[in-house]
């Protein structure tokens, strides 16, 4: 597969934007794509962001560059379905699962706190897992994990091996939390999705895989959330240039166990 050239495709579309980066977040998307592919990848793209439940854009920026770099080969994280009754449950089971991974509960609620102040994040927000502080310096914009993708006849078999639903928005997530949590410096992620129409979220950490939970707020709720836990202070430039520019495959071995 890394014979191959493949190009980066990146999509964001805002209500109200500019290419400043301001107005209201409505989609951003990340491909990998072959030449031959990359008309392919820009309707996808497009598709996603014209029917999206968070409204329509009137600013959409599609750009693909082509990728230099050696691309890094990763396994998929392992997975598991909570179902819970409610969205309160939910939280508190995501805390629960962030607890397990190291955090501390001060710190946890302090990075909830966040989501309050940052209520139109496009990215990820990087809190510090001894502070409890915010430790990017992106704003709204946060940071944006890109390069990476995980072809689909591979994602395919994965799916059909556990009885998974052949679901692009999990496929999407499960990439995005496979990449960030190879690297050593991400303790843990949370996230649920800013869709009005999409509960399900996840906690995920490289020991515990990728934990699913049903309910993480209310129908109609346009809050998202993506706060990656880290203890990076002495390698912060290797760190950001890992999530944002280092071409990622998800690939699957196929293992019994895997
Ligand atoms: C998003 O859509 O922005 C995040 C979705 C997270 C949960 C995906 C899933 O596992 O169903
Ligand atoms: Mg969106
Ligand atoms: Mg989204
Ligand atoms: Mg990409």
């Amino acid at each position: 597969m890394q014979q191959e050239r493949y190009y980066s495709v990146r999509m964001r579309a805002a209500r109200n934007g500019t290419y400043e980066g301001d107005g209201k977040h409505i989609s951003g998307g990340e491909l990998l794509s072959t030449y031959n592919n990359i008309k392919q990848a820009v309707n996808a793209l497009l598709d996603k962001a014209l029917t999206h439940s968070r409204g329509n854009p009137d600013f959409m920026q599609i750009q693909f560059e082509a990728i230099t770099e050696p691309i890094e080969c990763i396994p998929p994280l392992t997975i598991k379905t909570h179902e819970v009754e409610s969205a309160d449950r939910g939280k508190e089971l995501s805390q629960e699962l962030l607890a397990k991974a190291g955090i501390q509960r001060k710190v946890i609620e302090k990075a909830y706190r966040y989501l309050e102040k940052y209520s139109n994040m496009r990215g990820a927000m990087l809190v510090d897992i001894h502070s409890g502080e915010r430790v990017d310096d992106r704003g709204s914009k946060g940071v944006r994990v890109s390069r990476m993708d995980w072809l689909n006849d591979n994602f395919e078999k994965w799916a059909a091996h556990y009885g998974l639903p052949n679901h692009s928005r999990m496929k999407e997530a499960l990439i995005l939390a496979s990449k960030v949590s190879a690297y050593p410096a991400t303790v843990a992620e949370l996230c649920w999705s800013d869709d009005p129409e999409y509960i399900t979220g996840y906690v995920a950490s490289k020991e515990m895989g990728y934990q699913r939970i049903n309910k993480l707020k209310e129908y109609g709720d346009e809050q998202g959330c993506r706060i990656f836990f880290v203890d990076a202070s002495r390698e912060w430039d290797r760190y950001l240039y890992y999530l944002e520019k280092q071409p990622v495959f998800i690939h699957w071995e196929g293992k019994r166990d895997g």
